[in-house]
């Protein structure tokens, strides 16, 4: 039977190794039951130790629960996933590093990564102009909530800190917890100040005649933008934060994984950028506002790359909705529609074109 097993059978392959993404029903029923304990114990807490009035905690309860756990919840789950991964690889073994009690902490750590995310969200609505997320008004669009959701968006973050504290405080990987979380979050808010101020070029906003200066429509700008506002929080820290909690101590191998990490957050969010125009909001939720506020995105760097100078004049005088995007009630539907015509390539979905804007030759942020 030896011979016969060690020759490669061309009908049998290889098993598959476990998914890395444990998505199973199990996994994430695990996962959002976790949410239902934590955000009681979160709103308890907060309660408790601020003597908060039942209205207040009950403001604070609603803001947790409307923008926290409706997403894909694929950065709160990676968590879990990474840290089995690199424990089943540690010398004693998935066995003896994945308890339940530190499956369980994987969770909560999850869970803060959603916390994270919400709170770029609510904050990223209101600086897009947006008007639906997952499906239903953004936050700051409620008529009961209107600006308080610029507090709500700290008071998502200050909650990381809290979980962090209370289930990890005295852990070997506190620190490294609390680091991962500080620099991702920094990162991400450098990456908001270019994703909002790049396309202003070197001499604020537009060229003469009110036209679109294009020089800010650059592969490396995109780049930059893409690793900064949306890979390091959405992939690296997730990864990065399983590697800790497994205890990996080598500052290498999260350079090695924030390697990876990055190219596959550039272009997660080239896919974004392609449904801001082109998907359906009753799938992805939000009703894209990308042209209006006159975004550095793949659909705009790709297309100047190759269009033809008639196409990118036309183009200069739409981008941003013409006479004001979003923002300033442009109301400039017809321009946004005319950009999108205007490049016919545009409808294809980015993998299907190679993404050249994406070549990791270029830029590699590394944040
Ligand atoms: C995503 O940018 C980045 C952050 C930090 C939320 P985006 O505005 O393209 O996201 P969305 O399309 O979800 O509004
Ligand atoms: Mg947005
Ligand atoms: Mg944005
Ligand atoms: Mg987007």
């Amino acid at each position: 039977a030896g011979a016969a097993d060690a020759a490669p059978s061309p009908t049998r392959s290889p098993p598959l190794p476990p998914p890395l993404l444990d998505d199973s029903k199990e996994e994430r029923a695990a996962f959002l039951s976790a949410f239902d304990t934590l955000s009681g114990e979160l709103v308890a807490d907060v309660r408790s130790t601020y003597g908060l009035p039942p209205a207040a905690a009950d403001y604070l309860a609603q803001v947790i629960s409307y923008n926290v756990p409706h997403g894909k919840l694929t950065r709160g789950l990676a968590v879990g996933a990474c840290f089995r991964a690199v424990a089943a690889a540690s010398p004693a073994g998935a066995a003896a590093a994945v308890t339940p009690a530190a499956a369980q902490t994987a969770r909560l750590l999850g869970w803060c990564v959603e916390l994270l995310q919400a709170c770029f969200l609510v904050a990223d609505d209101i600086m897009d102009d947006s008007v639906t997320r997952r499906g239903r008004p953004c936050w700051y669009r409620r008529p009961e909530i209107g600006l308080k959701a610029v507090n709500d968006a700290l008071l998502l973050e200050g909650l990381i800190y809290r979980v962090v504290k209370r289930h990890l405080g005295g852990a070997p990987c506190y620190g490294k917890v609390l680091e991962l979380f500080h620099d991702a979050t920094f990162t991400t808010e450098v990456g908001q100040l270019l994703d909002l101020t790049t396309m202003e070029g070197e001499a604020v906003g537009v060229g003469a005649g009110g036209d679109v200066d294009t020089a800010a429509f650059t592969p490396e700008a995109l780049r930059r933008i893409y690793h900064y506002k949306t890979a390091h929080y959405s992939f690296y820290l997730p990864v990065a934060l399983g590697m800790a909690l497994a205890g990996a101590a080598d500052g290498a191998e999260y350079d090695a994984a924030r390697e990876v990490c990055m190219e596959l957050g550039a272009y997660f969010q080239a896919t974004d950028d392609y449904l801001d125009a082109f998907g359906d909001p009753a799938v992805t939720g939000k009703v894209g506002t990308d042209i209006e506020d006159r975004k550095v995105t793949w659909l705009a760097v790709d297309f100047l790359g190759r269009a033809p100078p008639a196409a990118v004049a036309e183009w200069r005088r739409l981008y941003g909705g013409a006479g004001g995007g979003a923002a300033a009630g442009g109301g400039g539907g017809s321009a946004v529609a005319r950009v999108k015509e205007l490049d016919p390539l545009s409808r294809v979905f980015p993998s299907w074109r190679g993404c050249p804007a994406l070549s990791p030759s270029l830029v590699s942020g590394g944040g």
